[in-house]
């Protein structure tokens, strides 16, 4: 097996301050991209009037494909906010669905917000440097950054997990992330108050 890797991809190195990995093909998400995603319709329509920042920006190193092998991503999703909002990444669930992720939070602060597909419930858990979280299978999975500098993280998965945007696309996450009174508040999307 060891021969059918390319040597690129036994070892790279990265800085903490792109998600860039050497040339690789870097995946970028503006605020345009991110349409549908932010609860606060008029606060996302203001802020794209007058800018379309980077919001975050991931490389995925696949290695090798087939059954026991991994992929990973390489994120950094940059902080801010709109409205109460925190930025956050579009979110997903695994077109495999039993497949479940580790991620490593290598710098910044922030947390995953975690939607069990079959009950609903939801889970806000730390993501910062120094954590790891465990996202179970069957879980569609958002990064948020709530602190003020980038989140960097890597996300490990199986090779065969794929990715599936449709479900949250359509639905978005039940649960919201704002920032009251300088606090990371989780609220019900349904009796979300925009205008505290
Ligand atoms: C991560 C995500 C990354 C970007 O590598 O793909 O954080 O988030 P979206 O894919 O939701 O835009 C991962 O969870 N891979 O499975
Ligand atoms: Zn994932």
């Amino acid at each position: 097996m060891l021969n059918l890797i390319h040597p690129s991809d036994l070892s790279v190195t990265h800085g903490l301050d792109s998600a860039r990995i050497g040339t690789r093909p870097l995946v970028q998400r503006r605020l345009a991209d991110l349409r549908g995603c932010f609860a606060d319709v008029p606060a996302y329509e203001a802020a794209l009037a007058r800018d379309n920042p980077l919001i975050y920006a991931v490389t995925a190193v696949e290695p090798a494909a087939g059954d026991g092998q991994l992929h990973y991503g390489l994120g950094v999703l940059y902080p801010g906010r709109v409205g109460d909002e925190y930025h956050l990444t579009k979110g997903h669930h695994h077109a495999h669905r039993p497949a479940a992720e580790v991620y490593v939070g290598l710098a910044g602060a922030g947390a995953m917000l975690l939607e069990d597909e079959a009950t609903g419930e939801s889970r806000l858990v730390p993501l910062a440097r120094n954590t790891v979280v465990y996202v179970p299978g069957h879980t569609a999975h958002r990064t948020i950054n709530t602190g003020a500098e980038p989140l960097v993280y890597l996300g490990i998965y199986p090779a065969n997990a794929g990715h599936d945007y449709a479900v949250v696309g359509q639905r978005n996450f039940r649960q919201v992330v704002v920032d009251r009174g300088g606090l990371p508040t989780l609220v019900e999307r349904a009796v979300l108050s925009l205008r505290p």
